[in-house]
């Protein structure tokens, strides 16, 4: 090897050759094209890994006719992708965070197709999807596509690592870095709440906790409960610790906010 690669690289030459099945041989080349130095010398290595990659992602799966759905369908106030290296502790996480069983393993790239769990936040649902640490295009398309990243690092080292592919896929959407190695469950469930920057507010009559973005008004939860409630709109009362006040639609919510729409 005449390119000067550094250690990691034979170790995902390694894995490489070692692997069994289609999915862990395209994670461990697509590493040895990060990891191989770019430069005149190695110009031509590059270009061989990249058409090897080329033509292993045209192998149909393994044990998967045709073409397959990679799109889960969006369900609870948000979705939240978990995405990391292999065995950074993804399905550990949402197996202690949701009610989800995923296969938790010390071999590497165990989770092949996208786990999903629920996590339940105060009464609110956010949806969290574990992404294959294979990147596959399919998937990455899905991360673009949900409404915030927790990116699964054990050290600096893999967080940097992540953040590049993510990078170079341009997924460009909010995203908070999580240790579960070193973090509790519920201080990561808490951070990834942070980052998705809602507040709960709830239905006088009900009691039902409601997510809205930061800076919602009386007029957005009304019209989530329904477009009658703005037509039809007198007043609201609000309950905020512990005081009781009457608004208009303008009128720009707090987290724990109770509020009691009053129509004509
Ligand atoms: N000590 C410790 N071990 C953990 C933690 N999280 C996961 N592990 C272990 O690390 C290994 C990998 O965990 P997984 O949750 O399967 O990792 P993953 O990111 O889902 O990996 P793949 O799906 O295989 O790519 C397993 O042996 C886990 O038991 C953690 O917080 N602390
Ligand atoms: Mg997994």
């Amino acid at each position: 090897m005449p390119v000067n690669a550094p250690a990691e690289y034979f170790a995902a030459e390694n894995r490489f050759q070692s692997a069994k099945s289609r999915e862990e041989r395209i994670a461990a080349l697509e590493e040895m094209i990060r990891l191989l130095p770019k430069h005149h010398g190695s110009e031509q290595m590059h270009a061989q890994l990249k058409s090897k990659l080329a033509k292993l992602k045209k192998e149909a799966p393994a044990g998967r006719k045709g073409a397959r759905k990679a799109g889960i369908a969006k369900e609870g106030e948000a979705q939240v992708c978990l995405i990391g290296l292999t065995n950074s502790g993804k399905s550990a996480l949402i197996a202690a965070l949701t009610q989800a069983r995923p296969q938790v393993s010390h071999h590497p790239y165990t989770t092949t197709r996208p786990e999903v769990g629920m996590l339940d936040y105060r009464g609110v649902k956010i949806q969290l999807v574990e992404i294959p640490a294979t990147f596959e295009p399919e998937y990455l398309s899905m991360v673009r596509s949900s409404d915030a990243v927790a990116v699964v690092a054990r050290n600096p080292e893999e967080l940097k690592q992540t953040e590049k592919i993510l990078a170079d896929n341009f997924v460009r959407i909010k995203s908070v870095a999580v240790n579960p190695w070193k973090e509790s469950a519920a201080e990561i469930k808490e951070r990834i709440w942070r980052l998705l920057g809602f507040i709960i507010t709830y239905s006088k009559k009900t009691g039902t906790p409601m997510a809205l973005p930061r800076g919602a008004t009386v007029r957005d939860f009304a019209e989530r409960i329904h477009k009658d409630f703005v037509r039809n709109f007198r007043f609201a009362r609000l309950l905020r610790s512990g005081m009781a006040k009457q608004v208009g639609l303008d009128y720009v919510l707090e987290d724990g906010d109770v509020v009691d729409i009053h129509t004509k």
